[in-house]
């Protein structure tokens, strides 16, 4: 690796347990009856009830605005979202910076209910909008020589306070193979609940890839390129043994420092009880296929 990031910080130590747990339980006293019980929060989860508005919007993970949990909500605001252009670029066949507005007029946008886990073991069910990244893959025409689709996050110091400090080698970059971004779950998300993506959950767009650890999940993408090889990822190149490249949510693969067979929903209250960690996030069903003979543990 050319350049460690090295510092004191990762998701995890970011927001230490106990202090992730206390403001858990301070937006879980907002939430009424069932929600405060174990049961109702499983119930929850296998049932996917859709996490509150508040929750999903107030406890965010979006470093370009800050570390805390809060600070996303605080700062997004800043961000100017409007216009905004997508470059896409590498092996395509027709590359160039596409308008969102244009971007939005092609693409059929339809509601998906879908599981998150991040990495640090706090989980929701969120009522995306969006549409499938593969739709917008092919509209910019895919050439047969592509393997993999990078992404980046916007970069701008005057509107991101969080960017004055090196927590990751900024921009935020990400990266899936090309069959996972091909896949129909694989979601390109513009709103939550109906409405336009608030700036704290990566507005205008924002990647959704539901079997994998949320920092896989991108948000307020400027550029798409389509290349032949791995593309590094924001995490991966920090830790490399913490954040692989794949990130499927698997409850077999501790993470170094914490075990992941455990998570928590957002909102679930004061009792909550923590929730088995299902393989894929739950999508095994779907998604496994795309690993069969891989190696989970190595390949993580
Ligand atoms: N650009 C960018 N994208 C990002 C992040 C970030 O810090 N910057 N955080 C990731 C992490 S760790 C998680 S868990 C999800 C959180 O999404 P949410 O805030 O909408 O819940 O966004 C992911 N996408
Ligand atoms: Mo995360």
């Amino acid at each position: 690796m050319a350049h460690r990031w090295k510092n004191d910080l990762s998701e995890n130590d970011v927001t230490p347990e106990h202090v992730f747990l206390t403001r858990r339980s301070l937006i879980g006293v907002a939430a009424a009856g069932l929600a405060l019980s174990g049961l109702g929060q499983k119930a929850r989860a296998e049932t996917l009830e859709p996490t509150d508005w508040d929750d999903i919007t107030s406890y965010n993970n979006f470093y370009e605005f800050g570390t805390g949990k809060k600070d996303p909500a605080k700062y997004a605001h800043m961000l100017t979202t409007e216009p905004w252009s997508v470059t896409i670029d590498g092996m395509v066949e027709r590359p160039g910076k596409y308008a969102f507005e244009d971007i939005m007029k092609k693409m059929a946008v339809e509601e998906r209910i879908y599981r998150f886990r991040c990495v640090e073991r706090w989980a929701m069910v969120v009522p995306w909008n969006g549409f499938e990244l593969a739709d917008l893959l092919e509209m910019a025409g895919v050439q047969s020589s592509a393997k993999y689709v990078a992404f980046e996050t916007a970069l701008r110091p005057d509107e991101m306070p969080g960017v004055a400090r090196p927590v990751i080698e900024w921009p935020y970059v990400e990266g899936l193979r090309l069959d996972e971004a091909m896949h129909p779950l694989t979601l390109v998300a513009t709103g939550i609940y109906g409405k336009d993506i608030p700036n704290q959950n990566g507005a205008p767009l924002r990647l959704v890839v539901p079997w994998k650890y949320g920092y896989k999940s991108i948000k307020s993408i400027v550029r798409i390129t389509l290349t032949d090889s791995q593309p590094p990822t924001a995490w991966n190149k920090y830790a490399p043994n913490e954040y692989g490249f794949y990130s499927n949510v698997n409850p077999n693969r501790s993470h170094p420092r914490w075990s992941q067979e455990y998570e928590q929903l957002l909102g679930s209250g004061l009792f909550a009880e923590k929730i088995p960690t299902r393989m894929f996030n739950g999508y095994e069903e779907e998604v496994a296929g795309l690993y069969e003979g891989m190696d989970l543990i190595k390949y993580h």
